[in-house]
């Protein structure tokens, strides 16, 4: 890694197409001197100050020049990547911005891999690991909040709190290694409550930012609702109007749809998968019973369940049927709502029975377009409702890795916790907290290897 360092690297920063301007990024102890030597303007390169733009023309080793373009110079240690860095703004043809990277990569200046910049920040101090992953996931936030909860761990809210946990964690070892007494008569240095409390401290700590997982997922993600119900009830035209857009088959035919087709959409700034499914019933057709199949799937994968009913039809065994597995299976605690569709026809309305007490029912038309407002107030009030008590915390968790890396140090620290109940030993108790302290500070990045490095970075784009 350190070999690599010392290597000046270049890529294209921006995305490969026709545009106004391509940017390429020149990072590294030699990039202002290398890029000089393919740069003629006003300015030597070589004398620029930080944060200055030049004009002028990049030329190749034959002193041709290739394309007219701005750079800009930034010093080390007040860049990106706290290092030299000249970004060339060229002109945004695909075939021009690839020859200015060849020049410069002429000149013996290395292709950058994905996410090399980010990760040489990384490496300099300049962001912490989870700041980093923030990087990436800014940059795929594909609604308001997402991009909201990804500024604040790119501003570091995540960085201190985890910081604030880990050294409450090292202060109780420091306590442990003090050493603890449990006999009667020993010196008694630490006594055990003083730790207990310190271990239940950070446990509640811990599972406070568990807690936020569920959302920071759903805010990253988006929030999957699955459209169920029986051939015909309208499911996928509620999917259709819902999205103002003739995206799914539609026809008077129960059994239309035979695949699920999942479609995005934000409401109030939140992200929704909007999944529309099979009719469920019983079938022989072979294609139907595979679409009914994963019908089940999308359910038990989704946050919120819109069962689409037909109101001029009383409810029948199949929608029973599910309504009684989303209440005996719903291990997810996913949400469940009622679209009482066609309401536009002047039909007889049979009074709905045998729905869950409590359940929220919305009437909808998806021919006139009834009631979809209030559907989609009814599902971004499920979202926020549960939310709230999380959005209390300023931060949330949105990463896996960030997730998976908290269970680990809560089961560390609710071992040692056992451990100190049982009256073990301090050096007992000691491994496990150690393990737990650890665990929090691979989620910043205090503690690292290079697989964990590499499953990061190589996951960014090159250039970023
Ligand atoms: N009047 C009226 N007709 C509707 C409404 N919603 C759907 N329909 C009609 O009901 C029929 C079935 O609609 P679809 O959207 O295909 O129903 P589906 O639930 O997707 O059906 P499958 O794909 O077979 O499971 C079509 O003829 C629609 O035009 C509604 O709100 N009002
Ligand atoms: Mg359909």
């Amino acid at each position: 890694m350190s070999g690599r360092l010392e290597k000046t690297i270049a890529a294209i920063a921006t995305p490969i197409g026709e545009g106004a301007i391509s940017v390429i990024r020149v990072s590294g102890q030699s990039a202002i001197n290398k890029v000089a030597g393919r740069f003629k303007g006003k300015q030597n390169l070589v004398k620029a100050k930080s944060y200055t733009a030049h004009l002028g023309r990049i030329i190749d080793d034959q002193n041709k020049t290739i394309d007219v373009v701005v750079c800009t110079v930034f010093r080390a240690p007040k860049s990106f990547t706290g290092e030299d860095t000249v970004e060339i703004s060229c002109h945004g043809g695909i075939h021009v911005t690839h020859r200015v990277l060849e020049c410069i990569l002429e000149t013996g200046v290395y292709p950058a891999e994905p996410g090399e910049f980010t990760q040489r920040a990384f490496l300099n101090g300049k962001l912490d690991l989870s700041q980093a992953e923030a990087v990436a996931d800014l940059i795929r936030a594909q609604s308001d909040k997402a991009r909201q909860t990804s500024l604040d761990q790119l501003s570091g809210a995540l960085s201190k709190q985890i910081h604030v946990v880990r050294e409450q964690l090292v202060q109780s070892l420091g306590l442990l290694e003090l050493e603890l007494d449990f006999s009667e008569e020993g010196i008694v240095l630490v006594d055990k409550t003083t730790v207990e409390k310190l271990f239940k401290l950070g446990l509640f700590e811990i599972d406070q930012l568990i807690k936020t997982y569920k959302y920071g997922k759903v805010w990253r993600e988006g929030v999957r609702v699955a459209l169920v119900g029986i051939p015909n009830a309208g499911k996928s035209s509620l999917l259709n109007t819902l999205l103002k857009e003739d995206r799914a088959i539609v026809t008077n035919v129960p059994g239309t749809t035979r695949d699920f087709i999942e479609e995005k959409m934000t409401i109030a700034g939140v992200l929704f998968r909007m999944i529309d499914t099979a009719g469920l019933r019983e079938t022989e057709d072979t294609v139907e019973k595979e679409g009914v199949h994963r019908t089940w799937k999308v359910i038990k994968g989704s946050d919120i369940i819109v069962l689409v009913h037909d109101s001029t039809k009383t409810i029948t065994d199949s929608e029973i049927k599910l309504l009684e597995t989303i209440a005996k299976e719903n291990k997810n605690h996913q949400e469940l709502l009622i679209a009482n569709n066609k309401t536009d026809l002047k039909d007889e309305k049979p009074p709905l029975k045998h729905i869950p007490e409590k359940t929220l029912v919305v009437e909808t038309s998806a021919v006139n377009n009834n009631g979809i407002e209030r559907l989609k107030e009814a599902l971004i009030r499920m979202v926020l409702d549960k939310t709230k008590a999380e959005e209390k915390e300023s931060v949330v968790i949105t990463n896996e890795r960030h997730y998976s890396a908290l269970l680990k140090a809560k089961q560390s620290l609710n071992s040692a916790l056992n451990s100190l109940n049982e009256r073990e030993s301090e050096e007992f108790i000691a491994i496990d907290l150690r393990t737990a302290i650890n665990s929090i500070g691979e989620i910043v990045g205090l503690v690292t290897t290079e697989d964990i490095l590499n499953n990061i970075f190589s996951k960014f784009c090159i250039g970023k």
